[in-house]
């Protein structure tokens, strides 16, 4: 169905007519005719004259990032009480891809990944952003420097309208003085775990929608970052979530709520991309920052509070599973890194498929998402990662060129409660992963291709595979800066202030 003058306004996005265009009169007297009010009605209205995509339309991507959240912890990967109905139709709708690593198994290094396409140790950014005196104890800086090459900014310049909207924790609510996420490439955000205002933590969907609708009515193409605050500590849990499992022990019945609500707003947004009539040509990716959180020690459910999100359940609710995958976050076995990674895009990307094979990392994610764009790097700019536009599209291949690497902040000897929480680093190649301890003076080595859930430790048996990660683990370390780079640092730092060399 076209409108009767024939003009669509909006060249990349052929469903929408901008206001003050003949065709919004068409629609308008439409709307009237149907005794519609017109306001939303008439988007209603807007979304019935869906057209095909044009192929050359750069794709909208929404990158939807949750928090902690296990491998296991999907109906769709088998969760013995979790629902996630939604993220499965993303699965069903789209391929889900089994061997996807995260560059950090903690929340900020991992966050910095996706927005560089670099390890975050690059950065000095091993952990998370917590209060100054921590964050210098731990030679990291306060946040992540806005200079440096930036996805969102990457494709805001070539025209995408960017947004962010969720956890933020690129820097931190307790240093006040760091810079804003609109200063990394957004038009608009929402955000927590950020200096300034906080946003309440279930906004996000709706300012995402909201958001979305202004892109697709001025024919932008747009790059949406969706970082939900599910399941991270606080759990914020609603009653209308926590009736639906009425049968499940309180902790159980916390989580698979905690869950269930950022279910249901992942689908008010999918539903929100059909009635604008712009799923088809948009990119929608569902996955987690790190693999789930566990005490250590586990002791009764406790109240907590948060001063970015406010008051909830404290980790005795953490019931996240890995799938079978070793240790949990924090961790640099697959249960610390292995996520959930399910792309949607359809036409592009195969529908109900898995692909169990192809290593992907989170530093692919801007190579790929500048491809799809059809937007060139920045001059000069080297990503760690590699675009996977082809393995998304179905060429499924085994083993990893070129290497990963990660660097985490783990105490050797492990401690005794978490046995699989020594890693400080480790490398990966082909389909060799080697883990290393502080001083790499431990290792590991996993044939992670035949081996996937890292049951069998093959050092012995392979010294030449083991001396030549371990050779490329010490070059990578070495290479690395000796303290953070840039401005970087609060005020609140004092006579310690760092500066840029
Ligand atoms: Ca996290």
């Amino acid at each position: 169905m076209e409108p009767k003058n024939g003009r669509v306004l909006c060249t990349s996005h052929p469903t929408i007519v901008a206001c003050g265009d003949p065709g919004m009169n068409y629609l308008k007297g439409l709307c009237s005719a149907l005794r519609i009010r017109h306001g939303l009605a008439a988007f209603w209205v807007m979304a019935l004259f869906a057209g095909p995509v044009n192929a050359a339309d750069p794709p909208n991507i929404l990158f939807i990032f949750a928090d902690d959240w296990g491998w296991g912890d999907l109906s769709c990967h088998g969760h013995p009480y979790v629902k996630t109905p939604n993220i499965d139709r993303l699965a069903r709708e789209g391929t889900d891809f089994h061997r996807f690593t995260v560059a950090s198994p903690v929340c900020s290094p991992s966050r910095t990944a996706v927005l560089t396409g670099h390890f975050p140790a690059r950065f000095n950014i091993d952990g998370h952003f917590a209060w100054v005196e921590q964050n210098a104890a731990r030679n990291m800086p306060d946040w992540l420097d806005p200079d440096v090459p930036l996805l969102p900014r990457i494709l805001q310049q070539a025209g995408y309208a960017t947004a962010h909207y969720g956890k933020w924790h690129l820097a931190n609510d307790m240093i006040p003085d760091s810079p804003r996420p609109g200063v990394y490439g957004y038009d608009d955000f929402g955000a927590f775990n950020c200096s300034g205002e906080q946003m309440p933590v279930h906004e996000d969907a709706q300012r995402a929608m909201a958001f979305i609708q202004q892109a697709a009515q001025q024919g932008k193409p747009f790059f949406v970052n969706l970082w939900i605050h599910e399941p991270h500590t606080p759990f914020h849990v609603l009653p209308m979530y926590r009736w639906q499992f009425p049968d499940l022990a309180e902790t159980d019945n916390i989580y698979a709520a905690t869950l269930a609500h950022a279910d249901a707003r992942i689908g008010e947004v999918l539903n929100h991309l059909d009635r604008l009539g712009i799923a088809d040509n948009t990119l929608v990716i569902f996955s987690s920052d790190n693999g789930p959180a566990r005490q250590a020690n586990p002791r009764a459910l406790q109240l907590m509070y948060d001063t970015a999100t406010g008051a909830g359940f404290d980790n005795g609710a953490s019931k996240g599973i890995t799938g079978g995958r070793k240790g949990y976050k924090a961790a640099l076995f697959e249960g610390g890194i292995g996520v959930p990674f399910i792309a949607r895009w359809p036409g592009k990307i195969a529908a109900n498929q898995i692909d169990g094979q192809s290593i992907i990392s989170a530093v692919d994610l801007l190579p790929t998402f500048c491809e799809i764009a059809g937007v060139d790097l920045p001059d000069g700019y080297q990503p760690d990662g590699i675009s996977q536009i082809g393995v998304l599209r179905g060429q499924a291949k085994s083993g990893r060129q070129p290497p990963l690497f990660w660097k985490a902040q783990s105490a050797w000897p492990a401690p005794r409660l978490r046995p699989f929480h020594w890693g400080s680093f480790a490398v990966l190649q082909d389909h060799w992963k080697l883990i290393a301890n502080q001083d790499l003076s431990h290792v590991e080595l996993y044939d992670i291709v035949k081996d996937p859930l890292e049951q069998t430790e093959v050092s012995a048996k392979h010294p030449k595979q083991t001396e030549t990660l371990h050779q490329l683990l010490k070059d990578w370390k070495n290479r690395l800066p000796e303290r953070p780079i840039g401005d970087v640092f609060s005020g609140r730092r004092g006579s310690q202030r760092e500066r840029r060399p």
